[in-house]
């Protein structure tokens, strides 16, 4: 890939501005619910607000400025807007209490903030506690306001045409920082610059995903994660497709909007693949031609039956917030089951032991991985731990074939080590989940005095089936008949649902607490 930058580049310019510039000011860029915008719609929304974020509430470059709202149009809008203005867009997921922002706030020196009428309760909340946030404005997410005063986003935007001068920003200047949706329980914030959101455009989706700008793009992931940034804005815009922006997007939800809307390209995670596959005869009624799998291991079985669903086959990527997006990956062509993909061009990735040495192919190791993009962690000490000698170790185990394809197998922390056995957690859980009575699973090692840890699995299982002891014993059975017996789950209960993140993820540092 081309990765080189000059030293002036506002990304903004680049991936919405320049559409309008070169002519397809005309074409659709978003869509919602009852609203369809062209890219100069979006431009002429997202200038006003750079106009009232810079004259009225007194950002200047480098400010950092919270964003918070579901994902929907005036989120894209003012996530450009704030680029515009050479600030940095910290945009925070819908769900987040007002404590939660106040954490974002504090470590991210927050000065502004935009925020979703509808999600004002917390957010007010959090600026009562927080002096520092000086600015805060509120907007309807179709842009369409009506009667919330003066200081509505929408009114302030009536005073301002729709001209916009970018901030001519540095390359290497900062725009976004990500807060990472805590798959540990601890939050932690990345930084990223202009170049880096150019990098991620120019990497995965010509090499891998291959877009054209008939495109619709739709899907579930938050524009807080940098999955659905890239995704659902930033991949669309840099090809001139059109996105889908949904505030609620659950397996129901993206079902009737790939029909309504005529998507053809879906962003999800594996568990929500699983819950449609069963619609996949009205899926194939859809124009949906790309289906692409991130966040969360994909079990070889999930590919299966969504490949035998929907005839279509599952692009599986690795990323991560640090990263920004993702860095290994494979096309339907070169897709292998049970493996992630290789490491994308523009990136490098490599398996090492515990001083940081590669080790032989078909070892399992630590994933470490280098390229234009990646691990600058705000204001933190695992900064001198992740990142060495620019290699940033994403905190998995994996392993890497002759063929340079990468397996994953856990997170680092969640390798159970069971009289003397490494056992994997996602590798039990894959094998549950291919009966037929399990919707979901999660698994994790407890202290036991005979073998160090033993394996113990939370089941929820399909409905009709009965959480009895038969049900456990048949379930043991089977995973000792799918995999190595030493990794059947010695301890299994039933649960009704498994604790997750906002982005999808099992917390299994959460199960150890119910355990
Ligand atoms: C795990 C995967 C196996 C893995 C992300 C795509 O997930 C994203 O970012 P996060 O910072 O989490 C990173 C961690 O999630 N993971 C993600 N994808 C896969 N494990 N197979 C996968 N395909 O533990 C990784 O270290 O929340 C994903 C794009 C942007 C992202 N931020």
């Amino acid at each position: 890939p081309e990765l080189h930058w000059p030293a002036q580049l506002n990304c903004a310019t680049e991936l919405l501005d320049r559409h309008v510039a070169e002519g397809r000011g005309e074409r659709l860029c978003i869509q919602a619910p009852g609203l369809r915008w062209t890219y100069a719609e979006l431009q002429d929304k997202a200038n006003r607000i750079a106009s009232v974020l810079v004259h009225e509430m007194g950002v200047v470059p480098g400010n950092r400025v919270l964003l918070r709202a579901p994902n929907n149009p005036m989120l894209a809008a003012c996530w450009f807007a704030v680029i515009k203005a050479g600030a940095i867009a910290v945009a925070t997921m819908p769900l987040l209490r007002a404590k939660e922002l106040k954490a974002i706030i504090d470590k991210g020196q927050v000065t502004h903030a935009l925020c979703d009428l509808n999600l004002a309760e917390e957010m007010q909340e959090a600026a009562r506690q927080c002096p520092g946030l000086a600015q805060l404005r509120f907007f309807h997410g179709n842009g369409v306001g009506n009667g919330d005063g003066a200081d509505g986003l929408e009114a302030l935007m009536q005073r301002h045409d729709g001209r916009f001068d970018n901030v001519a920003t540095a390359a290497d200047d900062c725009c976004i920082f990500a807060f990472t949706s805590g798959t540990t329980g601890v939050p932690k914030a990345t930084m990223h610059f202009h170049r880096d959101v150019m990098a991620i455009c120019a990497c995965w989706p010509p090499h891998v995903l291959r877009p054209v700008a008939d495109d619709v793009f739709i899907g579930s992931p938050p524009l807080a994660f940098t999955f659905g940034l890239g995704g659902l804005l930033l991949f669309p815009m840099a090809v001139g497709a059109s996105t889908v922006l949904l505030e609620k997007a659950g397996p129901p939800q993206l079902l009737e909007s790939v029909r309504e809307f005529g998507a053809t390209v879906l962003f999800t995670a594996p568990t929500s693949y699983r819950t449609l596959a069963p619609s996949g005869a009205e899926l194939r009624r859809t124009p949906l031609r790309k289906c692409v799998s991130a966040g969360e291991a994909l079990p070889a079985s999930t590919r299966a039956l969504w490949r035998e669903a929907t005839g279509i086959e599952l692009i599986d990527g690795i990323g991560s917030t640090e990263m920004l997006h993702i860095f290994i990956s494979a096309d339907e062509a070169h897709a292998r089951p049970g493996a992630t993909g290789k490491a994308i061009p523009g990136y490098e990735a490599r398996v090492v032991d515990d001083a940081g040495r590669p080790v032989a192919p078909g070892t399992v190791g630590h994933l470490a991985v280098r390229g234009p993009t990646g691990c600058r962690y705000l204001a933190d000490e695992r900064q001198k731990v992740y990142v060495r000698e620019g290699w940033n170790l994403t905190g998995d185990a994996y392993l890497m074939d002759g063929d340079g394809y990468f397996f994953y197998q856990s997170r680092t922390d969640d390798m159970i080590i069971s009289a003397g056995y490494n056992i994997a957690s996602p590798e039990v859980e894959e094998a549950l989940m291919l009966h037929p009575a399990v919707a979901e699973c999660g698994v994790i090692g407890v202290a036991d005095a005979e073998r160090g840890q033993v394996v113990k699995a939370f089941v929820v299982l399909r409905s009709g089936h009965s959480a009895d002891a038969a049900m456990a014993k048949t379930l043991q059975d089977f995973v000792k008949q799918t995999v190595a017996p030493y990794k059947y789950p010695r301890q299994l209960v039933f649960v009704d649902k498994l604790p997750r993140t906002q982005t999808g993820k099992l917390q299994r540092f959460r199960l150890h607490e119910v355990e």
